[in-house]
């Protein structure tokens, strides 16, 4: 069966059709996909526009209960979509399950945010005049979303762009359609109006091109590279368009003297390898302290090493696959780049298993330096560099010496250095003891420096990028 995209409310077939491939098992094809172009692009904006105003003008209860019904179907079926997820994306059925209830979660965290939107009454400094200050809806939204995330993110972009009484036009990552074309359906039987919410799968350099310079579209809410964000940037600014970028990170996880040791080990397996090292949150600088360094260096070894690379439907596999050809490529790449670079490879090796699958085992670069090229560029795959330095100072100099800044984690017991961390950290998310990745769904999400740009996303701030403030002065 071929998958269509949903535009205007109708789903649209395409002589164009792509192939979804499990990176568990290259010979298994998950799915055949419509492949939108930059018409559908304009279709599916004058659909937006048409339906966009009444959706915003009806009550929140309307609203509410679209978004609390996908939230509950996502939930019902969490295990059948968790399985498509790590059936297409490679990271484990138990973290593709996670992901799932993390994405029914939000969308019913955004039900509730439907009947919390409030506004602001100030008095005028004019007498007898009053100032109301009240948020409304954009518009048309474009979102453009990554592989890595294939539900939690388009969920946490459009249950928000929808809460605020917009429509979408969205564009998944051509690598997973699965959940992105399974996210649209169950919004159209939720009962969303034709038009709200339009699914164009379909490469960047069309369809993504198109969203981004639509002139019927007002803002453009981004997950993916640095470079394809700055350039998405530039090229919305030309059309005036709101833009909300989520993008690299190099994050640090500094392992203290007195951190307690199991800990720092089991932070830094998860920050640096779970979802195969495929997330923008993941740890991939470990600043470590001299006198803990070897006991920690030992431990982390012992725990990488016995880790179960495997296909991503298993349940005893705990790091899947890598996602797809091209980034194994590059990782195999950086691998010879960290050793040219002086370091010490441990783990790497590319694996056979049961299947044709894109299988490498977590590295982690010993004896590496803050200023190598693998301790400053997103690798996005299972590796890590240990990064040697004498004391606090140090580390937190190290921590923040990046061109990125989403998060930065600590693994202390003294109190005095986790706030200082907390402080001094130049990244928009701190944790102290634990991972750098996995992160709640109803608070602030984004970095700094190059990571982010624009409002944060996530919890009550979406509102920030999501509406338009309006201020009404009223005299009597
Ligand atoms: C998480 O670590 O829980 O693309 C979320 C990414 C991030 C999401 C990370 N935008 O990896």
């Amino acid at each position: 069966m071929m998958h269509a995209n949903l535009i205007g409310g109708e789903w649209v077939e395409s002589p164009d059709v792509m192939l979804n491939v499990n990176p568990s098992n290259t010979d298994d094809v998950v799915g055949e996909y419509a492949r939108a172009d930059a018409n559908a692009v304009d279709t599916a904006v004058a659909a937006a526009q048409a339906a966009q105003p009444a959706w915003a003008e009806a009550s929140p209860q309307v609203r509410h209960d679209v978004l609390d019904a996908a939230g509950t179907a996502i939930m019902a079926r969490k295990e059948e979509l968790g399985r498509l997820l790590s059936r297409e994306e490679g990271k484990t059925l138990a973290e593709g399950i996670g992901e799932t209830v993390r994405a029914a979660q939000v969308f019913r965290f955004f039900a509730g945010e439907c009947l919390r939107q409030r506004g602001e009454k100030i008095d005028s400094v004019r007498p007898g005049v009053e100032v109301e200050i009240t948020r409304e809806a954009l518009g048309v939204i474009g979102i453009i979303t990554p592989w890595n995330f294939p539900i939690a993110i388009p969920a946490w972009k459009i249950a928000p762009a929808l809460c605020y009484g917009n429509a979408v036009i969205f564009k998944p990552a051509e690598l997973v359609p699965g959940c992105a074309w399974e996210l649209a359906r169950i919004l159209d039987e939720a009962g969303l109006p034709k038009g709200l919410l339009n699914l164009v799968i379909g490469p960047g350099s069309s369809v993504g091109a198109r969203i981004v310079e639509h002139p019927g579209i007002h803002a453009v809410s981004f997950t993916g590279s640095v470079t394809t964000g700055q350039a998405l940037a530039v090229k919305c600014a030309e059309t005036q368009k709101k833009v909300q970028l989520e993008m690299g990170g190099k994050n640090p996880m500094v392992i203290l003297d007195d951190a307690d040791l199991d800990t720092a080990v089991s932070v830094s397996v998860n920050g640096a390898f779970f979802s195969t090292g495929q997330r923008c949150t993941a740890s991939s600088r470990l600043i470590v302290t001299e006198k803990i360094h070897d006991a920690f260096v030992e431990k982390l070894l012992a725990a990488t090493n016995s880790l179960r690379v495997g296909d991503a439907l298993d349940p005893e596999t705990q790091i899947g696959p890598v996602v797809d050809k091209n980034q194994l490529n590059q990782n195999v790449s950086y691998l010879e780049l960290a050793r040219e670079e002086g370091c010490e490879v441990v783990g790497g090796e590319l694996l056979e298993r049961e299947h044709p699958g894109h299988y490498q085992a977590p590295a982690v670069f010993l004896g590496a330096s803050n200023d190598m090229r693998v301790s400053r560029e997103e690798i996005f795959g299972p590796f890590a560099s240990i990064i040697k330095v004498r004391d606090f100072d140090e580390a937190l100099r190290v921590a923040n010496d990046t061109d990125f800044g989403l998060s930065a984690g600590i693994c202390t017991n003294s109190l005095k250095a986790a706030s200082i961390f907390r402080r001094k950290s130049q990244a928009g998310m701190v944790m102290v003891n634990l991972p750098t990745a996995g992160v709640d769904y109803h608070v602030p999400f984004g970095g700094r420096k190059h990571s982010s740009y624009g409002p944060r996303e996530q919890g009550s701030y979406a509102a920030e990028f999501y509406t338009v403030v309006k201020t009404a002065y009223i005299a009597p």
